[in-house]
């Protein structure tokens, strides 16, 4: 597909070249065509510059509900803080590419960070237009982020520790729609145990029409706090048919989604929704999603809170360690990896 700047800098375009044209249903002219766009519907936009307002939590917990998605502003995160951690991302990925691949996946001077591509290239008919570098955030131990890369860990610490009160407000408002009336510390591991933080980067892609970003897929985590830049091109499933909503740029603003976990925990009271990137012709793109994780051997399955008038569970227990294996030994399946948990 002609001159590509991403892939991790033409090292793996050597053996991937061939497997980036994505079949027809995946690629970005099917996402835009217009018959398929949902214009009249949009994921809401909600301020949550006073989290006590009981009418925030509503808003929040019915964003959830209905959409499994939704953007907040005035959230404590200045426009500074944004753009230092987008610029960060930018700084990496304009690196020599022999620099870049100190930090490729097997070969990272430390097992919290790590150079990828696509999504699961090894389970991957097709690659996606997107390589992502992922730091695994260890509260408190600096020893952990000792060895990633100098161009952006100080700024990575930094919004994560800034992001996290976020993360812990939109948590509380969650589960005070499950009845959850308190997150004591075996909760806050069940919920936010393992927080991964991604640089998500789309080169210029000379044939966007034939490529896909990030292919259709929910997420796995809790929730997941996504900043993206002002290119746009996040799309999500539609309430109904197979049709997509754009996610518009909104200065200042952080794209919440729900993810598989919640969809469990809350026994499908929330749901976790697919979503889907397109790469763009003209500009490269970059997004830096917070993939809130529970712990590794967090047990996950519906909330006692939940079923306490007799509701029946539609989930047993599993381990999120194992479907998170489970999850990444497959491509992209949709949502089909949550028959894994469904009983
Ligand atoms: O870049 C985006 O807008 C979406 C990224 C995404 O869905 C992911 O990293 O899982």
């Amino acid at each position: 597909m002609g001159d590509h700047q991403g892939i991790a800098g033409h090292f793996l375009m050597d053996f991937y070249c061939w497997r980036v044209a994505t079949p027809s249903d995946h690629r970005v002219a099917t996402i835009t065509d217009p018959t398929k766009i949902v214009t009249e519907d949009s994921i809401p936009i909600i301020d949550v510059s006073d989290w006590n307002d009981p009418k925030v939590t509503e808003s929040i917990c019915e964003a959830a509900r209905k959409w499994g998605f939704f953007q907040i502003v005035n959230h404590g995160l200045t426009l500074e803080d944004l753009d230092k951690i987008k610029d960060a991302g930018h700084r990496f990925f304009g690196l020599p590419k022999e620099e870049r691949a100190k930090y490729w996946k097997g070969k990272s001077p430390a097992n919290t960070v790590s150079l990828s591509t696509s999504f699961s290239p090894h389970a991957e008919a097709v690659l996606e237009w997107k390589d992502f570098l992922s730091f695994s955030y260890v509260s408190g131990d600096p020893e952990a982020a000792a060895l990633w890369p100098p161009v952006c860990k100080f700024q990575v610490l930094e919004y994560m520790e800034k992001a996290k009160i976020v993360i812990k407000r939109l948590l509380e408002a969650l589960l005070k729609g499950l009845n959850v009336k308190e997150i004591d510390q075996a909760r806050e591991y069940v919920l936010m145990g393992s927080p991964v933080i991604n640089f998500n980067y789309y080169p210029r892609c000379p044939s966007p029409e034939l490529a896909a970003g990030v292919g259709p897929h929910s997420d796995i985590s809790t929730i997941t706090v996504l900043l993206q830049d002002d290119n746009g091109g996040l799309y999500v499933r539609a309430t109904e048919g197979d049709c997509w909503i754009h996610v518009p740029p909104v200065n200042g603003a952080l794209v919440v989604n729900v993810g598989d976990t919640l969809q469990i925990l809350s026994n499908d009271r929330y749901k976790s929704v697919e979503h889907r990137a397109v790469a763009n012709r003209n500009k490269n793109r970059i997004s830096v999603p917070i993939f809130v994780d529970p712990g590794p051997d967090a047990v996950i399955g519906p909330l006692p809170e939940v079923l306490e008038d007799g509701e029946k569970p539609i989930y047993r227990e599993i381990v999120f360690s194992d479907y998170s294996k489970y999850f990444f030994s497959k491509g992209y399946e949709g949502k089909k990896t949550m028959d894994y948990a469904r009983i």
